[in-house]
Parts: structure tokens; sequence; C-alpha cells
């Protein structure tokens, strides 16, 4: 077992569905800490960014729309890293299958999550897969100084002549 960071965010029909206590109570039974948390306004790029690797797939225009919020009008996500011991794979089981209809029924995608007919799968959270992608992803996110933990190494920048730790 070791000790791992992975990434959560709850998408636009999460928030929508007035589902984020019953996440994070679900997530909870994971017994692992939060480090890092905030409420982040997703922009096309960063969307595209994060589902960079799916950018061939036909559903990828509608799946940066979901991330942007614009398929439910609501143009925030929340973002959370947790810490802890198996924390990627502990996630991905209380979070369940991508496909929200062939999830888990007690998961949180089987329970909440739901199939359009405009062919993206909207279920509710993300969570990192690998350790590989968790590091993208947290990097992507958050800042050094934003998250509790020295997860990763950071270098000092000058910006606008204020000293800033950005990920080196
Ligand atoms: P994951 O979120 O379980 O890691 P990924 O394959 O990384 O799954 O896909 C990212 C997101 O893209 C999914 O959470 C889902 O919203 C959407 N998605 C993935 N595969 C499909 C598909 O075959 N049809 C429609 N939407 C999909
Ligand atoms: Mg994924």
């Amino acid at each position: 077992m070791a000790i791992e960071s992975t990434l959560v965010l709850i998408k636009p029909d999460g928030l929508k569905k007035s589902l984020t206590g019953n996440i994070l109570t679900r997530l909870s039974e994971a017994k692992l800490v939060i480090i890092g948390a905030k409420v982040v306004h997703v922009t096309p790029e960063l969307a595209m960014g994060h589902y960079e690797h799916l950018k061939e797939k036909p559903f990828f225009p509608e799946l940066v729309r979901y991330l942007t919020g614009e398929i439910h009008n609501i143009r925030r996500v929340i973002a959370f890293v947790y810490h802890g011991e198996d924390a990627i794979q502990r996630i991905r089981d209380l979070v369940g299958s991508t496909n929200p209809e062939e999830a888990n029924p007690v998961s949180i995608r089987g329970a909440y999550g739901r199939i359009t007919t405009s062919g993206v799968f909207e279920n509710i959270v993300h969570a990192s897969s690998s350790r590989e992608d968790a590091e993208k992803e947290i990097k992507l996110w958050f800042k050094p100084r934003e998250i509790v933990e020295k997860l990763y190494p950071v270098k000092e920048v000058m910006l606008n002549n204020v000293k800033e730790e950005v990920w080196e």
C-alpha cells in the first residue's frame, strides 16, 4: 500500500443536482484527508487540457461543453485533492465505473449518473485513475500553495515583482 494523492471534481451536473454534501459524505468512507479544495470557473482551455487524452473521441466537443458547465448552465466545478493510503483506487471504488449504466448501483455514478441522447456520460464526479494522471491533474488544477502538503517539486518565479511558487 502506498500513500497517494488524487484529484476529485464535482462536475456541473453534481452541482446542479445539489449533491455536494452527499458526495463528500460518500467519499469520507475512504478514510482519506482533503489537502486542497476550491471552486473553479472552468474555461474551455482548462477543460480541453484536462481531457486531452480524449481529444480524438467523437464526444470530445460535448465533453468540453459538459465540464465548462455550458450544458447545465453551471459555470463552475468544485475541485479536491484527497491524500492517504491507496487514495486513487479507494476513491475510484466509491465513484464507480465511467458508464453510469454499468457502474455499481451503490457507487456515486451508479446512483446519480445518467446517459443522455447527446452522447456524453453525465457521471457527476471526476476521479484520477492512475498516479501519472493524478500528478498531471493536480498540477493542472492547483497551485503549490493551494495544497497543504508538499506533493511535487516546486520552483520560485517572480510574477509582477512578487515571488511565487510554481510546479517545477
Ligand atoms: P473516467 O472519468 O471514468 O476516468 P474517461 O475515459 O477518462 O473516464 O472519460 C472522461 C469522461 O468522458 C467520462 O467521465 C465521461 O463523462 C465521458 N466519457 C467517457 N467515455 C465516454 C463514452 O464512451 N461516451 C460518452 N461519454 C464518455
Ligand atoms: Mg479518466
